[in-house]
């Protein structure tokens, strides 16, 4: 596009700016069209920067191998730039906003020295809701401007809303060198125009800067402020058999089964799942007094890991076409392939480019454990007719979950918003191969936004209980945990599609029927409360997903009391009660 197309002054001053700053060869503003996503496609491929994928097969689907180096998003190179640091809080990375420009403006200059900036404008939201938001990324990737094509609306749709006074959050990003070591993501919550700059790495929610970046960390700042909530969640639609709908959100932390529940392929056929989003929510209070969410994306940026016909058909269909795949492996036949798809093939070429034999297991996996597929929503066959509603979903379902071995059971009903708030403020989870660092190891992840709360967590913690008191209607608040281990360490409860069981028990707990029994840390369903036709556990496994295990429960008070501990004086009193009354309850 032209940059005439655009006259606003102050998106052409930034671009004017950061072309002086990076000195890129040649700048190109993005439009979005076809034609325009085929020349980045032909260029990249030229580059060896994708690899077609088979076209009968995979019609316009490609595979991008990212640096080795560089293959998940980076929490302690993630800064929040508060002008205090107390703003950013005791979970987030601090750097002065000052020494942070100094720095990173330092690793730009020259950074695009050869290569063509692209120009990416895009909403989050659907075009036309009063709640979307514009972002502009200024980026050196050709994989990123690709990907921002079918993760948001992106191009002239955003250029058109933006108009020429129109506000939007800039957001600068270079591969640079891709050294580890000078890798750096900063967000400028204070800034009047909520600065993002990105650099030396290509990959996810390091470099897709209106996903975690803008519509996580910024976002939940602004909502701060706003009084709205910008949240890592899923949004679901479920369907009775009499066509009455109802709508959950889904608070799990990453790479812990928001995309699977979101697109989960219902057990029982007269009732029907369907998917409104699978990663973000931004959650506003309608006027008739209930919580209304928004999925700012126009794509997923799934796990592509144990994804397959079985656990996931529904992802198996939107991928076939249009979608980027980046660091699976490839079998001969230029089929993309992933541990957990299915058999292995006699050949497969790895993530890293290397051609092994399918039964080669010693030599290590063949895609990397946090390999993704980038696909557009519209592609999904779940997708429900709602999912851009520019008021959004009402939602009367809050889920927490994490996974954890064991002390969570199955299901959980929040005894109260308060009581919720707690749940999703003490939950932990097994870290997993979405970030960098080691794997496995339980952490608290409050709300599933540990790594994507851009202000302080207490003060978050304060908000959502602020949000309480306002919401007239509010959603009941669930945990849940899919992921409980036996002692051999399989997985108890069969996941996915059986789901929809407790699933089915949150909505009667929402209707107010369905058989439960209080115990000390909230409320599970009764033996047979949860439809259970056609599922066969072992013996006792029933009886063992929904245990409430005193001794370990002492435990995990003197856990939170010290996971409270973090937050000092901002901790809310609410919750401390919260604790209190557990304790006492816990015995
Ligand atoms: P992010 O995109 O990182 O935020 O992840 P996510 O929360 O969307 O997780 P996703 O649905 O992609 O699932 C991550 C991994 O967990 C995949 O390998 C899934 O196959 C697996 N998984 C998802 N749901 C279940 C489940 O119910 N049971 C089990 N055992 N595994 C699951
Ligand atoms: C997550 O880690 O929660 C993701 C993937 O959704 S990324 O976009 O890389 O953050
Ligand atoms: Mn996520």
């Amino acid at each position: 596009m032209d940059k005439t197309l655009t006259s606003h002054a102050g998106l052409l001053a930034w671009v004017e700016e950061s072309t002086r700053l990076c000195q890129p060869e040649r700048v190109h503003w993005c439009t979005g069209s076809e034609d325009e996503a085929q020349w980045l496609i032909s260029t990249m491929v030229a580059a060896k920067g994708l690899i077609p994928l088979n076209h009968d097969e995979w019609p316009n689907c490609y595979l991008h191998r990212s640096n080795p180096n560089d293959v998940a998003r980076v929490e302690d190179r993630t800064f929040i730039c508060s002008q205090s640091p107390d703003d950013a809080g005791p979970t987030n990375h601090w750097m002065a906003p000052d020494e942070a420009k100094k720095l990173l403006y330092s690793i730009f200059e020259g950074s695009m020295k050869g290569r063509t900036m692209y120009v990416v404008p895009y909403i989050m939201g659907p075009a036309g809701s009063p709640f979307s938001k514009v972002g502009v990324e200024i980026t050196d990737s050709a994989y990123v401007a690709l990907s921002m094509r079918i993760m948001t609306r992106m191009g002239k749709i955003a250029l058109e809303t933006l108009g020429t006074e129109g506000a939007f959050v800039p957001g600068l990003h270079s591969t640079a060198e891709l050294d580890p070591e000078k890798r750096y993501i900063c967000h400028f919550p204070d800034e009047k125009e909520r600065l993002i700059l990105s650099v030396n790495s290509g990959y996810g929610g390091n470099a897709l800067l209106g996903k975690k970046c803008f519509a996580l960390r910024i976002a939940s700042a602004l909502a701060r402020d706003e009084g709205w909530l910008a949240e890592h969640m899923l949004i679901l639609e479920l369907e009775d058999p009499q066509g009455e709908k109802l709508y959950f959100t889904g608070a799990f932390p990453s790479a812990c089964g928001k995309t699977n529940l979101a697109m989960l392929e219902s057990i029982f056929p007269d009732w029907k799942v369907r998917t409104i989003g699978d990663d973000i929510a931004w959650l506003r209070i309608g006027e008739d007094g209930r919580l209304w969410a928004v999925n700012p994306e126009a794509g997923f940026f799934g796990v592509a890991p144990g994804t397959s016909e079985k656990t996931n058909p529904s992802a198996m269909e939107t991928i076939r076409s249009n979608t980027l795949f980046t660091n699976v492996a490839r079998t001969d036949d230029g089929d993309p392939w992933w541990e957990g798809i299915g058999p292995a093939p006699e050949f497969l070429t790895d993530w890293k480019g290397e051609r092994r034999p399918g039964d080669d297991t010693a030599g290590g996996r063949f895609s990397q454990p946090n390999s993704r597929f980038t696909a557009p929503a519209k592609q999904c066959p779940t997708i429900s007719p709602h999912w851009e509603d520019p008021q959004g979903v009402p939602i009367s379902g809050i889920l927490f979950g994490g996974r954890r071995n064991d002390t969570m059971p199955l299901v959980l009903e929040a005894n109260s918003w308060e009581h919720g708030v707690f749940l999703g403020a003490t939950m932990a989870s097994q870290t997993t191969a979405a970030a960098g660092g080691a794997q496995g190891v339980l952490r608290r992840d409050p709300m599933a936004m540990l790594p994507f709360c851009g202000y302080h967590m207490g003060d978050y913690f304060a908000h959502w209980l602020e949000m309480g008191k306002r919401i007239p209607n509010p959603p009941k608040i669930f945990h849940v945990n899919w992921f409980q281990k036996d002692d051999e360490g399989n997985f108890l409860w069969p996941g996915y599609g059986e789901n929809l069981r407790p699933l089915l028990w949150a909505r009667e707990r929402i209707l107010g029927v369905g058989e439960a029994i209080e115990t000390p840390i909230g409320t599970v369903p009764t033996p047979d409360g949860m439809n259970l036709e056609g599922l066969s556990l072992a013996e006792g496994v029933m009886e063992r997903l929904l245990e409430v295990n005193h001794d370990r429960w002492a435990q995990e008070c003197d856990a939170i009391a010290k996971h409270f501990e973090t937050f000092g004086e901002k901790l809310p009193p609410a919750l401390s009660a919260e604790l209190e009354a557990l304790r006492q309850r816990v015995g």
